[in-house]
């Protein structure tokens, strides 16, 4: 099983939209591994985004990420990573179809709901950011061989 970070930032926290969020990642049967709510500190937000740090958009960036709180989660599943990244939509919300997460929900690339890791490589290195080992669940769903049936495994 493949592992995901995923962020509903401070604008989808604001908007009253976690468990809406969180239900479409249940629903298409992905299994949570950890969830938290905090505070992202401008250190933290450092961290998080140091490969954006060069860019025009990095202060908005961690002004944004740091102006309220957001819900860090480890989704885990087949393919988590890519599975999550196309449920969200690209990262200009006004280019995303409906029916992703972005599409439905947000309008500008500022304020755009919802981070999820762009590889496995950086999936691991941010749920090690924001999750301690004993903050994580690996668990299977009771229902997963409905989800993955044996063939697929
Ligand atoms: P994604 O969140 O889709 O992985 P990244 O990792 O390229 O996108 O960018 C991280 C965040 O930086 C985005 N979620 C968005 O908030 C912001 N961002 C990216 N590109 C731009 C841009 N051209 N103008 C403003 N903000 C941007």
């Amino acid at each position: 099983m493949q592992r995901t970070f995923v962020m509903v930032k401070p604008d989808g926290v604001g908007r009253g939209l976690v468990g809406r969020v969180m239900a479409r990642l249940e629903d298409r049967g992905l299994r949570l591994a950890g969830l938290r709510l905090l505070e992202v500190t401008p250190e933290l937000a450092a961290r998080h985004y140091a490969a954006h740090r060069d860019k025009p958009f990095y202060p908005g960036l961690v002004r944004f990420i740091t102006s309220g709180p957001v819900v860090a989660m480890a989704w885990e599943g087949e393919d988590a990573v890519m599975v999550v990244r196309t449920m969200m939509g690209p990262t200009d919300p006004r280019q995303a179809p409906p029916g992703t997460i972005r599409g439905d929900f947000a309008l500008t690339i500022d304020c755009n709901l919802i981070h999820g890791s762009d590889s496995p490589e950086a999936a691991e290195a941010e749920i090690a950011l924001y999750f301690s080992p004993d903050q994580l669940v690996s668990r299977p769903r009771p229902e997963e061989s409905w989800i993955y049936p044996p063939t697929s495994r």
